[in-house]
């Protein structure tokens, strides 16, 4: 990962049949690389573009400079896109830019002008494939005149695996992009070995996360136990980073990924620069996309602004790439990178906007200062030094219009003033609770108090986890040379009775299962409707594939819990559900979406408690999944011996 670790900003690139339509069809417009689909085209009329593809103007030298001049460190091209069509050479189809009268290797010309260059060429490769006779499923609203009869999906994953073989062995790309996996017919049993297939043939080629099913919707972090090695927020920049984890935005320049010449909606070159400062602040990368002309050039807008990112990339590239996540949470004014240097450490310091008076405070650390400058700016700097503050000031002429950088060479490690974090499987508890409290910078003392007054540094230091036995209003705070230097934070855990446990006069193993059938956006109001179905069944657990679409189960019984405690409760499910517990809400995960878990706390009696799970999926992704742990204590499955059926 190191090369794309150090990289932080790429170029995206979506090309390829639909870029001749530009985003109408039949004076239906606003479509771009769906329009096969969003503007219904049959399949044999979209063929007929394969005549039309003569991008004469297509330069590859051309684009990798333009990328290259605008700082970006890798490519990524669609060699194939949702409509199956293929920009490359490929044996195992027809449906490749060889049967256009184009019939050049366009991803042999990229792959070739990036190694001649200081760019890395990869590729975004589709599973799903509205065009391959054996991809399934087909898009509802061609169901009647592409049927399909005869398609072998099994079959449809060799042909995938030959062509990313292929395309991994031919064009030498440094990632593979996948898309396309969110598809009932993508399960994890052919994500994992696809991933395994890759790093066979490539041993270090870099797998985004989209190749199995961990994807948790547009957020793009990997959830569970699925294979991938970064993850892929869409049009998206999380709130934080999260320490150790890769992950990449991929970005649009105006509002389409494919060609669309009505949309001139494009983000300026200003707030270009700040979404790659925003990304690379929080540890991630920048994948900006253009979107190219059929012709094989570019929109003016793209080429403009990818000129001013570079005019700017030039004088602060330094503080993008090569740099990790700054020590500090996003600033009203900016942002922070940081970069090592020995034992000694780099601030780059993203200035957006200057206070309309007086000078620029810097957040305090706890850092001898080295040394202050402006990238690009020589003289006209004031610094002032305070007690751990460091205030600047720049004559307007000096800064720059989409963000100064300020270098701040400091001694060590950074010693940030932030506020202790409180680690605690719940707010509520029965017996006892563990808390931690916890710092990530070097060099600070934690201090707390549990009388309801602000810690001093007379207060208890923490050392380790802070047992609770009654309700306590905790208060800590971040001290450095005994002085009070952060922000206090205070949390309230409260000692509860349990719910009491219920008496049942016999009863069975298993839980009741009822099915209802229906298309539901959010779970229903099951008492206005009747099952379908009847079951019993020893867990929480849906029926086996195929997957059921316009469904919801309903499990019903008693949990039999053998201590008196508070109990963590942990519902994943893809689409919603929800967990009742004594007629008591204890976990509300409903909605549409794809796999995701909420967390709740029940205070429960030794002995039987009702307990309900609802749950329903509308189409796509299925899942749902129920554990629990005594609070303070791993999580499992909840097994089949713990749930009895009413007699
Ligand atoms: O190639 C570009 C788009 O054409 C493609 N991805 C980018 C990089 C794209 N296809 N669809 N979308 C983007 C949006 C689709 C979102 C959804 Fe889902 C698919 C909503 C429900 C299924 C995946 C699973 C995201 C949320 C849940």
């Amino acid at each position: 990962m190191t090369w794309w670790r150090e990289a932080r900003f790429g170029m995206f690139i979506h090309w390829g049949l639909y870029s001749i339509l530009a985003g109408e069809w039949k004076g239906s417009k606003g479509h771009a690389e769906w329009i096969r689909d969003t503007a219904r085209i049959p399949v044999d009329e979209y063929e007929k573009l394969l005549s039309e593809f003569n991008p004469v103007k297509f330069d590859a030298k051309e684009w990798v400079r333009m990328a290259e001049d605008a700082g970006m460190k890798y490519i990524v091209i669609t060699s194939k896109h949702h409509d199956g069509f293929c920009l490359f050479d490929s044996q195992y189809t027809a449906w490749d830019v060889m049967s256009t009268p184009f019939k050049r290797d366009i991803l042999k010309e990229l792959s070739d002008a990036c190694k001649a260059s200081g760019v890395r060429f990869s590729t975004y490769h589709s599973i799903m494939d509205w065009h391959h006779p054996d991809y399934l499923p087909r898009r509802p609203w061609e169901v009647a005149t592409r049927p399909a009869e005869g398609a072998n999906f099994d079959r449809f994953v060799e042909y995938l695996r030959n062509q990313v073989t292929e395309i991994l062995t031919k064009y030498d790309p440094g990632v593979m992009w996948f898309d396309g996996e969110w598809e009932s017919t993508w399960t994890h049993d052919y994500g994992g070995p696809l991933y395994e297939l890759c790093r066979k043939v490539k041993p270090d080629v870099i797998v985004n996360n989209r190749v199995d099913k961990g994807r948790g919707g547009m957020a793009g972090m990997t959830e569970g136990e699925h294979a991938g090695d970064f993850g892929t927020p869409e049009q998206e920049i999380p709130a934080t980073g999260i320490p150790g984890v890769d992950w990449e935005s991929c970005i649009t320049m105006n509002r389409n990924w494919g060609f669309n010449a009505e949309d001139k909606n494009f983000k300026s070159t200003t707030e270009l620069l700040r979404m790659l400062c925003d990304i690379v602040s929080k540890g991630g990368n920048f994948l900006l996309n253009i979107g190219p002309k059929a012709d094989g050039t570019l929109p003016q807008e793209s080429i403009d602004r990818l000129r001013e990112i570079g005019q700017w990339m030039k004088v602060n590239g330094e503080s993008i790439h090569g740099t990790n996540a700054g020590p500090f949470e996003p600033f009203g004014w900016g942002r922070c990178t940081q970069k090592r240097d020995g034992n000694d450490t780099f601030l780059y310091f993203h200035v957006f906007e200057w206070p309309s008076e007086g000078p620029l405070m810097l957040p305090r650390f706890g850092n001898e200062v080295d040394k202050v400058e402006v990238l690009g700016v020589s003289s006209d700097l004031t610094v002032i030094f305070g007690p751990n503050s460091v205030g600047v000031s720049l004559p307007s002429a000096q800064r720059d219009p989409h963000a100064t950088v300020l270098k701040v060479r400091i001694k060590g490690k950074p010693i940030v003033f932030e506020k202790p974090a409180v680690i605690a499987p719940a707010l509520q508890f029965v017996n006892m609770l563990d808390v931690q409290l916890r710092v990530a910078s070097p060099g600070l003392k934690i201090r707390y108090t549990m009388d309801g007054t602000l810690p001093t540094n007379r207060s208890r230091e923490y050392i380790g986890p802070i047992r609770l036995r009654a309700t306590t209003l905790l208060r800590a705070a971040s001290f450095y040379n005994d002085e009070l230097v952060s922000d206090d934070i205070s949390v309230r855990f409260e000692k509860v009775a349990p719910w009491p446990a219920t008496t049942v006069p016999t009863t069975a193993a298993g839980l009741a299962r009822k099915k209802y059938a229906g298309n539901w956006d959010k779970l229903p109001n099951f008492a206005e409707l009747t099952p379908v179905a009847t079951d019993a069944v020893g867990t929480v657990t849906l029926p086996p594939p195929p997957t059921e679409e316009y469904v919801a189960y309903v499990f019903e019984g008693f949990l039999r819990v053998d201590s008196t405690d508070a109990y963590v409760f942990d519902l994943r499910s893809d689409d919603g559900s929800r967990l009742e517990i004594d007629g008591t809400v204890v976990v509300d995960n409903d909605g549409l979406h794809s796999s995701a878990a909420k967390r709740g706390v029940a205070p429960l009696d030794k002995g039987l408690h009702r307990i309900r799970v609802l749950w329903f999926n509308k189409t796509g992704g299925a899942d749902l999944e129920l554990r629990m742990g005594q609070i303070g204590r791993p999580l499992e499955l909840i097994p089949g011996e713990l749930l009895y059926r009413g007699g």
